[in-house]
């Protein structure tokens, strides 16, 4: 047998134009490893030993066994082998992306923290914008709250505001976060669902936990169901303080406001999307910050002192409720805009390691019993997945201010300190690093009274918000959490368990307990639980909602044109200028992903083919054909479901005379989201919103 050396190395050609956009932005990365010159460097191993055969292991003979003696192999192998480290037991599937955050209105009066007293300065961050239940690599579109986690490096350290995109939490003190997390993960003894909360364990703990009433609202709302991560707003939750030079202290709570409005998805339409693209959200903040859409949120704040705390009708200690923006509005005082996409998905998104412990003199905690609980297990949890005290080190987690101390060695220690000083107070070294007056003060209050596992009687009260957010809804945003609530219950095993979450939602408000009870075939509605303190009557926010912060916009929006072999060129030129006058992205869509051949007879590429590019993608749909494409397109399921899913999910639907061809196969209506195509502003007009009044023509809500 001959010695034949295969070493896959030899040059490919690259077609002409064909680079894709990706290599581009990777080579903006830096990630080519190009040394000055164009020249690539050699290939070595960790110890920087040139290889000469990165193909062929080491063995006895050409078809013998492989050597024990081929380090090279064992490093490589070895190195893969330990890729992975622990994946957060929480929020593990996660986009991260650079940007900076500019202030606006000085905050002087209540706080030192520089950086929200220095209007104009920019200050870099790291934001990490995850889902809570799923794996790192489950989808992105479960129904499911998004972390929101910004670390600010700021010239006096890093600030971590991790937070979420609903501003309350399913419990009040940090001892049942545990049971929670455990109630919602998968179930142990099968190992699925993968990040779902429509399962027994879930609805078992939520039954059982009255105070979760007040989140579970928001999260059988469209909330969980973002259009993208560049339109959710989010929260810091808990209230904080901020403290001055005078050493006075505000309760804060922080708030995140997307620039171009929120915007949900509809249940129908977020179950395809999750078929048609796992990396639905991500892939969306990819594309927009490639192509230069970087998106911003306001950041605002609600101030408020103790006295006022104290006329409050709730406790803001307590994480499960909220203080409505009618009661203290919104400041808004600066803007974080997210504009680089990280060099390297592991050492920044997965390494990233967030603490709300992490905050700089002038902002403090306050004694929200769920906060002091995650002041501990943040740096706990830290240890574990990163494996070293040392992940302050990792470029993504370092201060991008001087920082020093005489902490010392541990696994993985980058840092090379001179010096025989590792101690202070010490007069060897000039007693440096010393500590300094500007360095961080916790806020000076008194605590008295008894200790004890108590629950104070303040957070009694688990129904009173709950009711409010759900009579604060529109129509159809109360109608999509029922029908949430029936479908999530529906998925439940045990009688016993739905009817006891119906006897809460009697606490909230009786036609949505009756609504729910109808779509589960209850024959009776179940007794009220006990309820801790009396329903509260509390007047409805509208800031609640979503359909109220929509923006009519097509700004960072997507919208799709499907087309065939004859489609009218000059009609699909005019809708996707429109389009992207607009501010929207147009992608076009043919059988075959080459293109069709239009009528005028030039060709016309396609970005998607149709079975792999389906209409859940987009926010608004055009479909443009000939009728002998229309003929052809309604013998394909592909474009039936493609015009059906257009029109059940709301969307705007522009279309000429093939397009009424198909539209009229696949059984679709018309209405007033149905335009022609030739009208582009009146299709450009009804694109920016959802066509709510056909709802009820479409689908049978509970
Ligand atoms: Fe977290 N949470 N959490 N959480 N959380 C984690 O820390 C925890 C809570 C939030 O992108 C973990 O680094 C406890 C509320 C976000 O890396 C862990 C309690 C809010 C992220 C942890 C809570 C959050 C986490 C897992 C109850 C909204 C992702 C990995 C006392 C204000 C951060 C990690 C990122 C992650 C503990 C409740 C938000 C285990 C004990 C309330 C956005 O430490």
């Amino acid at each position: 047998m001959s010695k034949a050396k295969t070493t896959g190395t030899g040059k490919r050609k690259q077609a002409k134009g064909s680079t894709p956009a990706r290599d581009t932005h990777r080579a903006v990365g830096g990630e080519l490893h190009q040394v000055a010159g164009g020249e690539h460097p050699a290939l070595t191993t960790n110890q920087g030993l040139g290889l000469s055969d990165n193909q062929n292991s080491l063995k006895a003979n050409p078809r013998g066994p492989a050597l024990l003696e081929d380090f090279i192999l064992r490093e490589k192998i070895t190195h893969f082998d330990h890729e992975r480290i622990p994946e957060r037991i929480v929020h593990a599937r996660a986009t991260g992306v650079h940007g900076f955050f500019e202030l606006t209105a000085s905050l002087k009066q209540y706080t030192s923290a520089r950086i929200l007293t220095e209007v104009g300065e920019k200050t870099p961050v790291f934001t990490r914008i995850s889902t809570v239940a799923g794996g790192a690599g489950s989808v992105d579109t479960p129904r499911d709250i998004r972390g929101f986690a910004v670390k600010f490096y700021t010239k006096e350290g890093n600030w971590d505001l991790v937070g979420n995109n609903i501003p309350v939490f399913f419990i009040q003190d940090a001892i049942k976060f545990p049971d929670l997390i455990h109630a919602v993960k998968m179930e142990p003894d099968r190992g699925f669902p993968q990040s779902a909360t429509a399962h027994d364990t879930f609805w078992d703990f939520i039954s059982l936990t009255p105070e979760s009433m007040h989140t579970v609202m928001w999260i059988m709302s469209d909330r969980t169901l973002p259009r993208s991560l560049r339109m959710i707003e989010a929260f810091g939750v808990h209230s904080f303080r901020l403290i001055n030079a005078a050493g006075e202290s505000t309760f804060v709570k922080f708030h995140w406001r997307p620039k171009l409005g929120l915007q949900s998805t509809i249940w129908d339409e977020t179950v395809k999307i999750s078929g048609a693209d796992q990396d639905f959200h991500r892939r969306d903040m990819f594309d927009a910050i490639a192509a230069g859409n970087f998106p911003e949120w306001e950041f605002a704040v609600q101030l408020f002192t103790q006295e006022q705390a104290d006329s409050f009708p709730f406790d803001h200690l307590d994480a499960t409720k909220l203080i409505p923006e009618e009661l203290v509005p919104l400041k808004v005082i600066g803007r974080m805009v997210l504009d680089r996409w990280p060099n390297n998905f592991f050492a920044e998104t997965e390494q990233v390691a967030y603490c709300p412990s992490h905050v700089v003199p002038g902002i403090d905690f306050s004694n929200d019993p769920l906060l002091q609980g995650r002041l501990f297990s943040y740096l706990d949890t830290q240890l574990s997945r990163l494996g070293s005290p040392n992940f302050h080190q990792i470029p993504v987690n370092a201060p991008k201010c001087p920082f020093a101390n005489h902490q010392r060695d541990g696994h993985m220690q980058m840092a090379q300190p001179a010096g025989r000083v590792a101690y202070e107070p010490n007069s060897l070294s000039d007693n440096s690093p010393r500590e300094t007056p500007n360095g961080f003060h916790s806020a000076a209050i008194t605590e008295t009274g008894e200790k004890g596992r108590i629950r104070a009687e303040s957070f009694a009260d688990h129904y009173s918000q709950a009711r409010q957010f759900y009579l604060s809804q529109t129509a159809y945003e109360q109608a999509h959490i029922a029908s949430a609530l029936v479908f999530e219950l529906s998925k439940v095993e045990h009688p016993h368990i739905r009817e006891v979450m119906v006897g809460h939602l009697l606490h909230i408000e009786k036609d949505l307990a009756k609504r729910v009870a109808a779509g589960l075939g209850l024959d009776t509605l179940p007794d009220a639980p006990v309820a801790a303190a009396p329903v509260k009557k509390m007047a409805p926010s509208p800031a609640l909602q979503i359909i109220g912060k929509m923006k009519a916009t097509l700004a960072g929006r997507a919208i799709g044109i499907l087309i065939a072999d004859g489609s009218d060129g000059a009609v699909i030129k005019k809708i996707k200028k429109a389009a992207i006058d607009a501010g929207a992205s147009v992608k076009i869509i043919a059988p075959t992903v080459g293109g069709a051949k239009l009528a005028d007879g030039t060709m016309l590429a396609a970005d998607g083919q149709l079975a792999g590019t389906p209409s859940v993608l987009f926010d608004a749909v055009a479909v443009i054909l000939s009728d002998k494409g229309a003929k052809a397109l309604s013998m394909e399921g592909a474009a039936i479901d493609f015009v059906r899913d257009a029109f059940g999910h709301l969307k705007a639907i522009a279309i000429d005379q093939g397009g009424q061809v198909l539209l009229k196969n696949a059984n679709v209506g018309q209405d007033a989201g149905v335009v022609d195509a030739n009208d582009k502003n009146a299709f450009i007009a009804a694109a920016k919103t959802r066509q709510w009044d056909r709802e009820k023509s479409v689908r049978t809500l509970a």
